[in-house]
């Protein structure tokens, strides 16, 4: 048996978003595309927010809980961006300066589309999202763009048909999940903003094979660009 070899660590590591309305397929391209690069011999860290951290997850149990009906538009702000300054401070940043490659499933975007979705003002989350992520910019994100009905019957699958197995965010109105499409995809298309290159737009609909080589066929050349 030979001698196992050390991951490989890139000269600046590489942050790779994942976002999009629910049951778009991100937990599932995190994971596939997670395997493919360790595969490759890359050192890897797959997270997702809310959550990546001991306190970031326990703010998440917080903020899904059905129980929590009442939360305030602000207060549900203020604990999706708490859990985020936690999880850069001890998990991103500290991976990215090990060379080491973050996947992350949701980061600031879930904030502008779906915050932006409630009775928030636009410049209100953007500059909260400034001060809480500072200069932690991914390098590539991905929306992973699905309709309305094809994202609740993924989740109808997950519940087994049962909604109290929703969260209090998945028991959200119709108009909600609408208008926070609409916002990612004004995002991805800079309309909300100055263009940013990052953004790569993926219709979620087609097989999961078909959108891990789509993932793979962007990821490859930022890959080549930093060994
Ligand atoms: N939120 C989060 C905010 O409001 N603001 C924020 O700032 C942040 C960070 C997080 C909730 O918090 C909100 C957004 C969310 O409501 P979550 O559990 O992380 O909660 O929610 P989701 O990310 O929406 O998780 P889901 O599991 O619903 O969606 P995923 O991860 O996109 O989908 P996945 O991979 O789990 O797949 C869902 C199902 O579809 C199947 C899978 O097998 C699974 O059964 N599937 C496919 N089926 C057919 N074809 C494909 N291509 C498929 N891909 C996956």
């Amino acid at each position: 048996m030979g001698t196992p070899t050390a991951p490989k660590r890139l000269e600046r590591g590489l942050f790779i978003t994942f976002e999009g309305p629910e049951g778009g397929g991100k937990s599932t391209q995190v994971a596939w595309l997670s395997q493919r690069l360790q595969e490759e011999g890359y050192a890897v860290v797959a997270t997702r927010e809310p959550g990546g951290t001991p306190l970031g997850e326990g703010i998440r149990n917080l903020l899904i809980d059905p129980q929590y009906e009442k939360m305030e538009p602000l207060t549900e702000l203020l604990l999706f961006e708490a859990a985020r300054v936690q999880h850069i401070q001890e998990l991103i940043e500290p991976s990215l300066r090990a060379g080491k490659i973050v996947l992350c499933d949701r980061f600031y975007d879930s904030t502008l589309a779906y915050q932006g979705a409630r009775s928030l003002s636009w410049p209100k989350i953007v500059h909260l999202n400034q001060i809480c992520v500072g200069s932690c910019q991914p390098q590539l994100t991905f929306l992973l763009d699905l309709d309305y009905e094809a994202g609740r019957q993924r989740l109808a699958q997950r519940c087994q048909d049962d909604p109290s197995q929703l969260d209090r965010i998945e028991r959200e109105q119709r108009s909600f999940f609408e208008q926070l499409r609409q916002n990612y995809l004004a995002l991805a298309r800079g309309e909300r903003g100055p263009t940013e290159s990052r953004w790569r737009l993926l219709d979620a609909s087609q097989p999961r094979q078909e959108v891990a080589r789509a993932i793979w066929r962007e990821v490859l050349p930022f890959l080549e660009s930093r060994s």
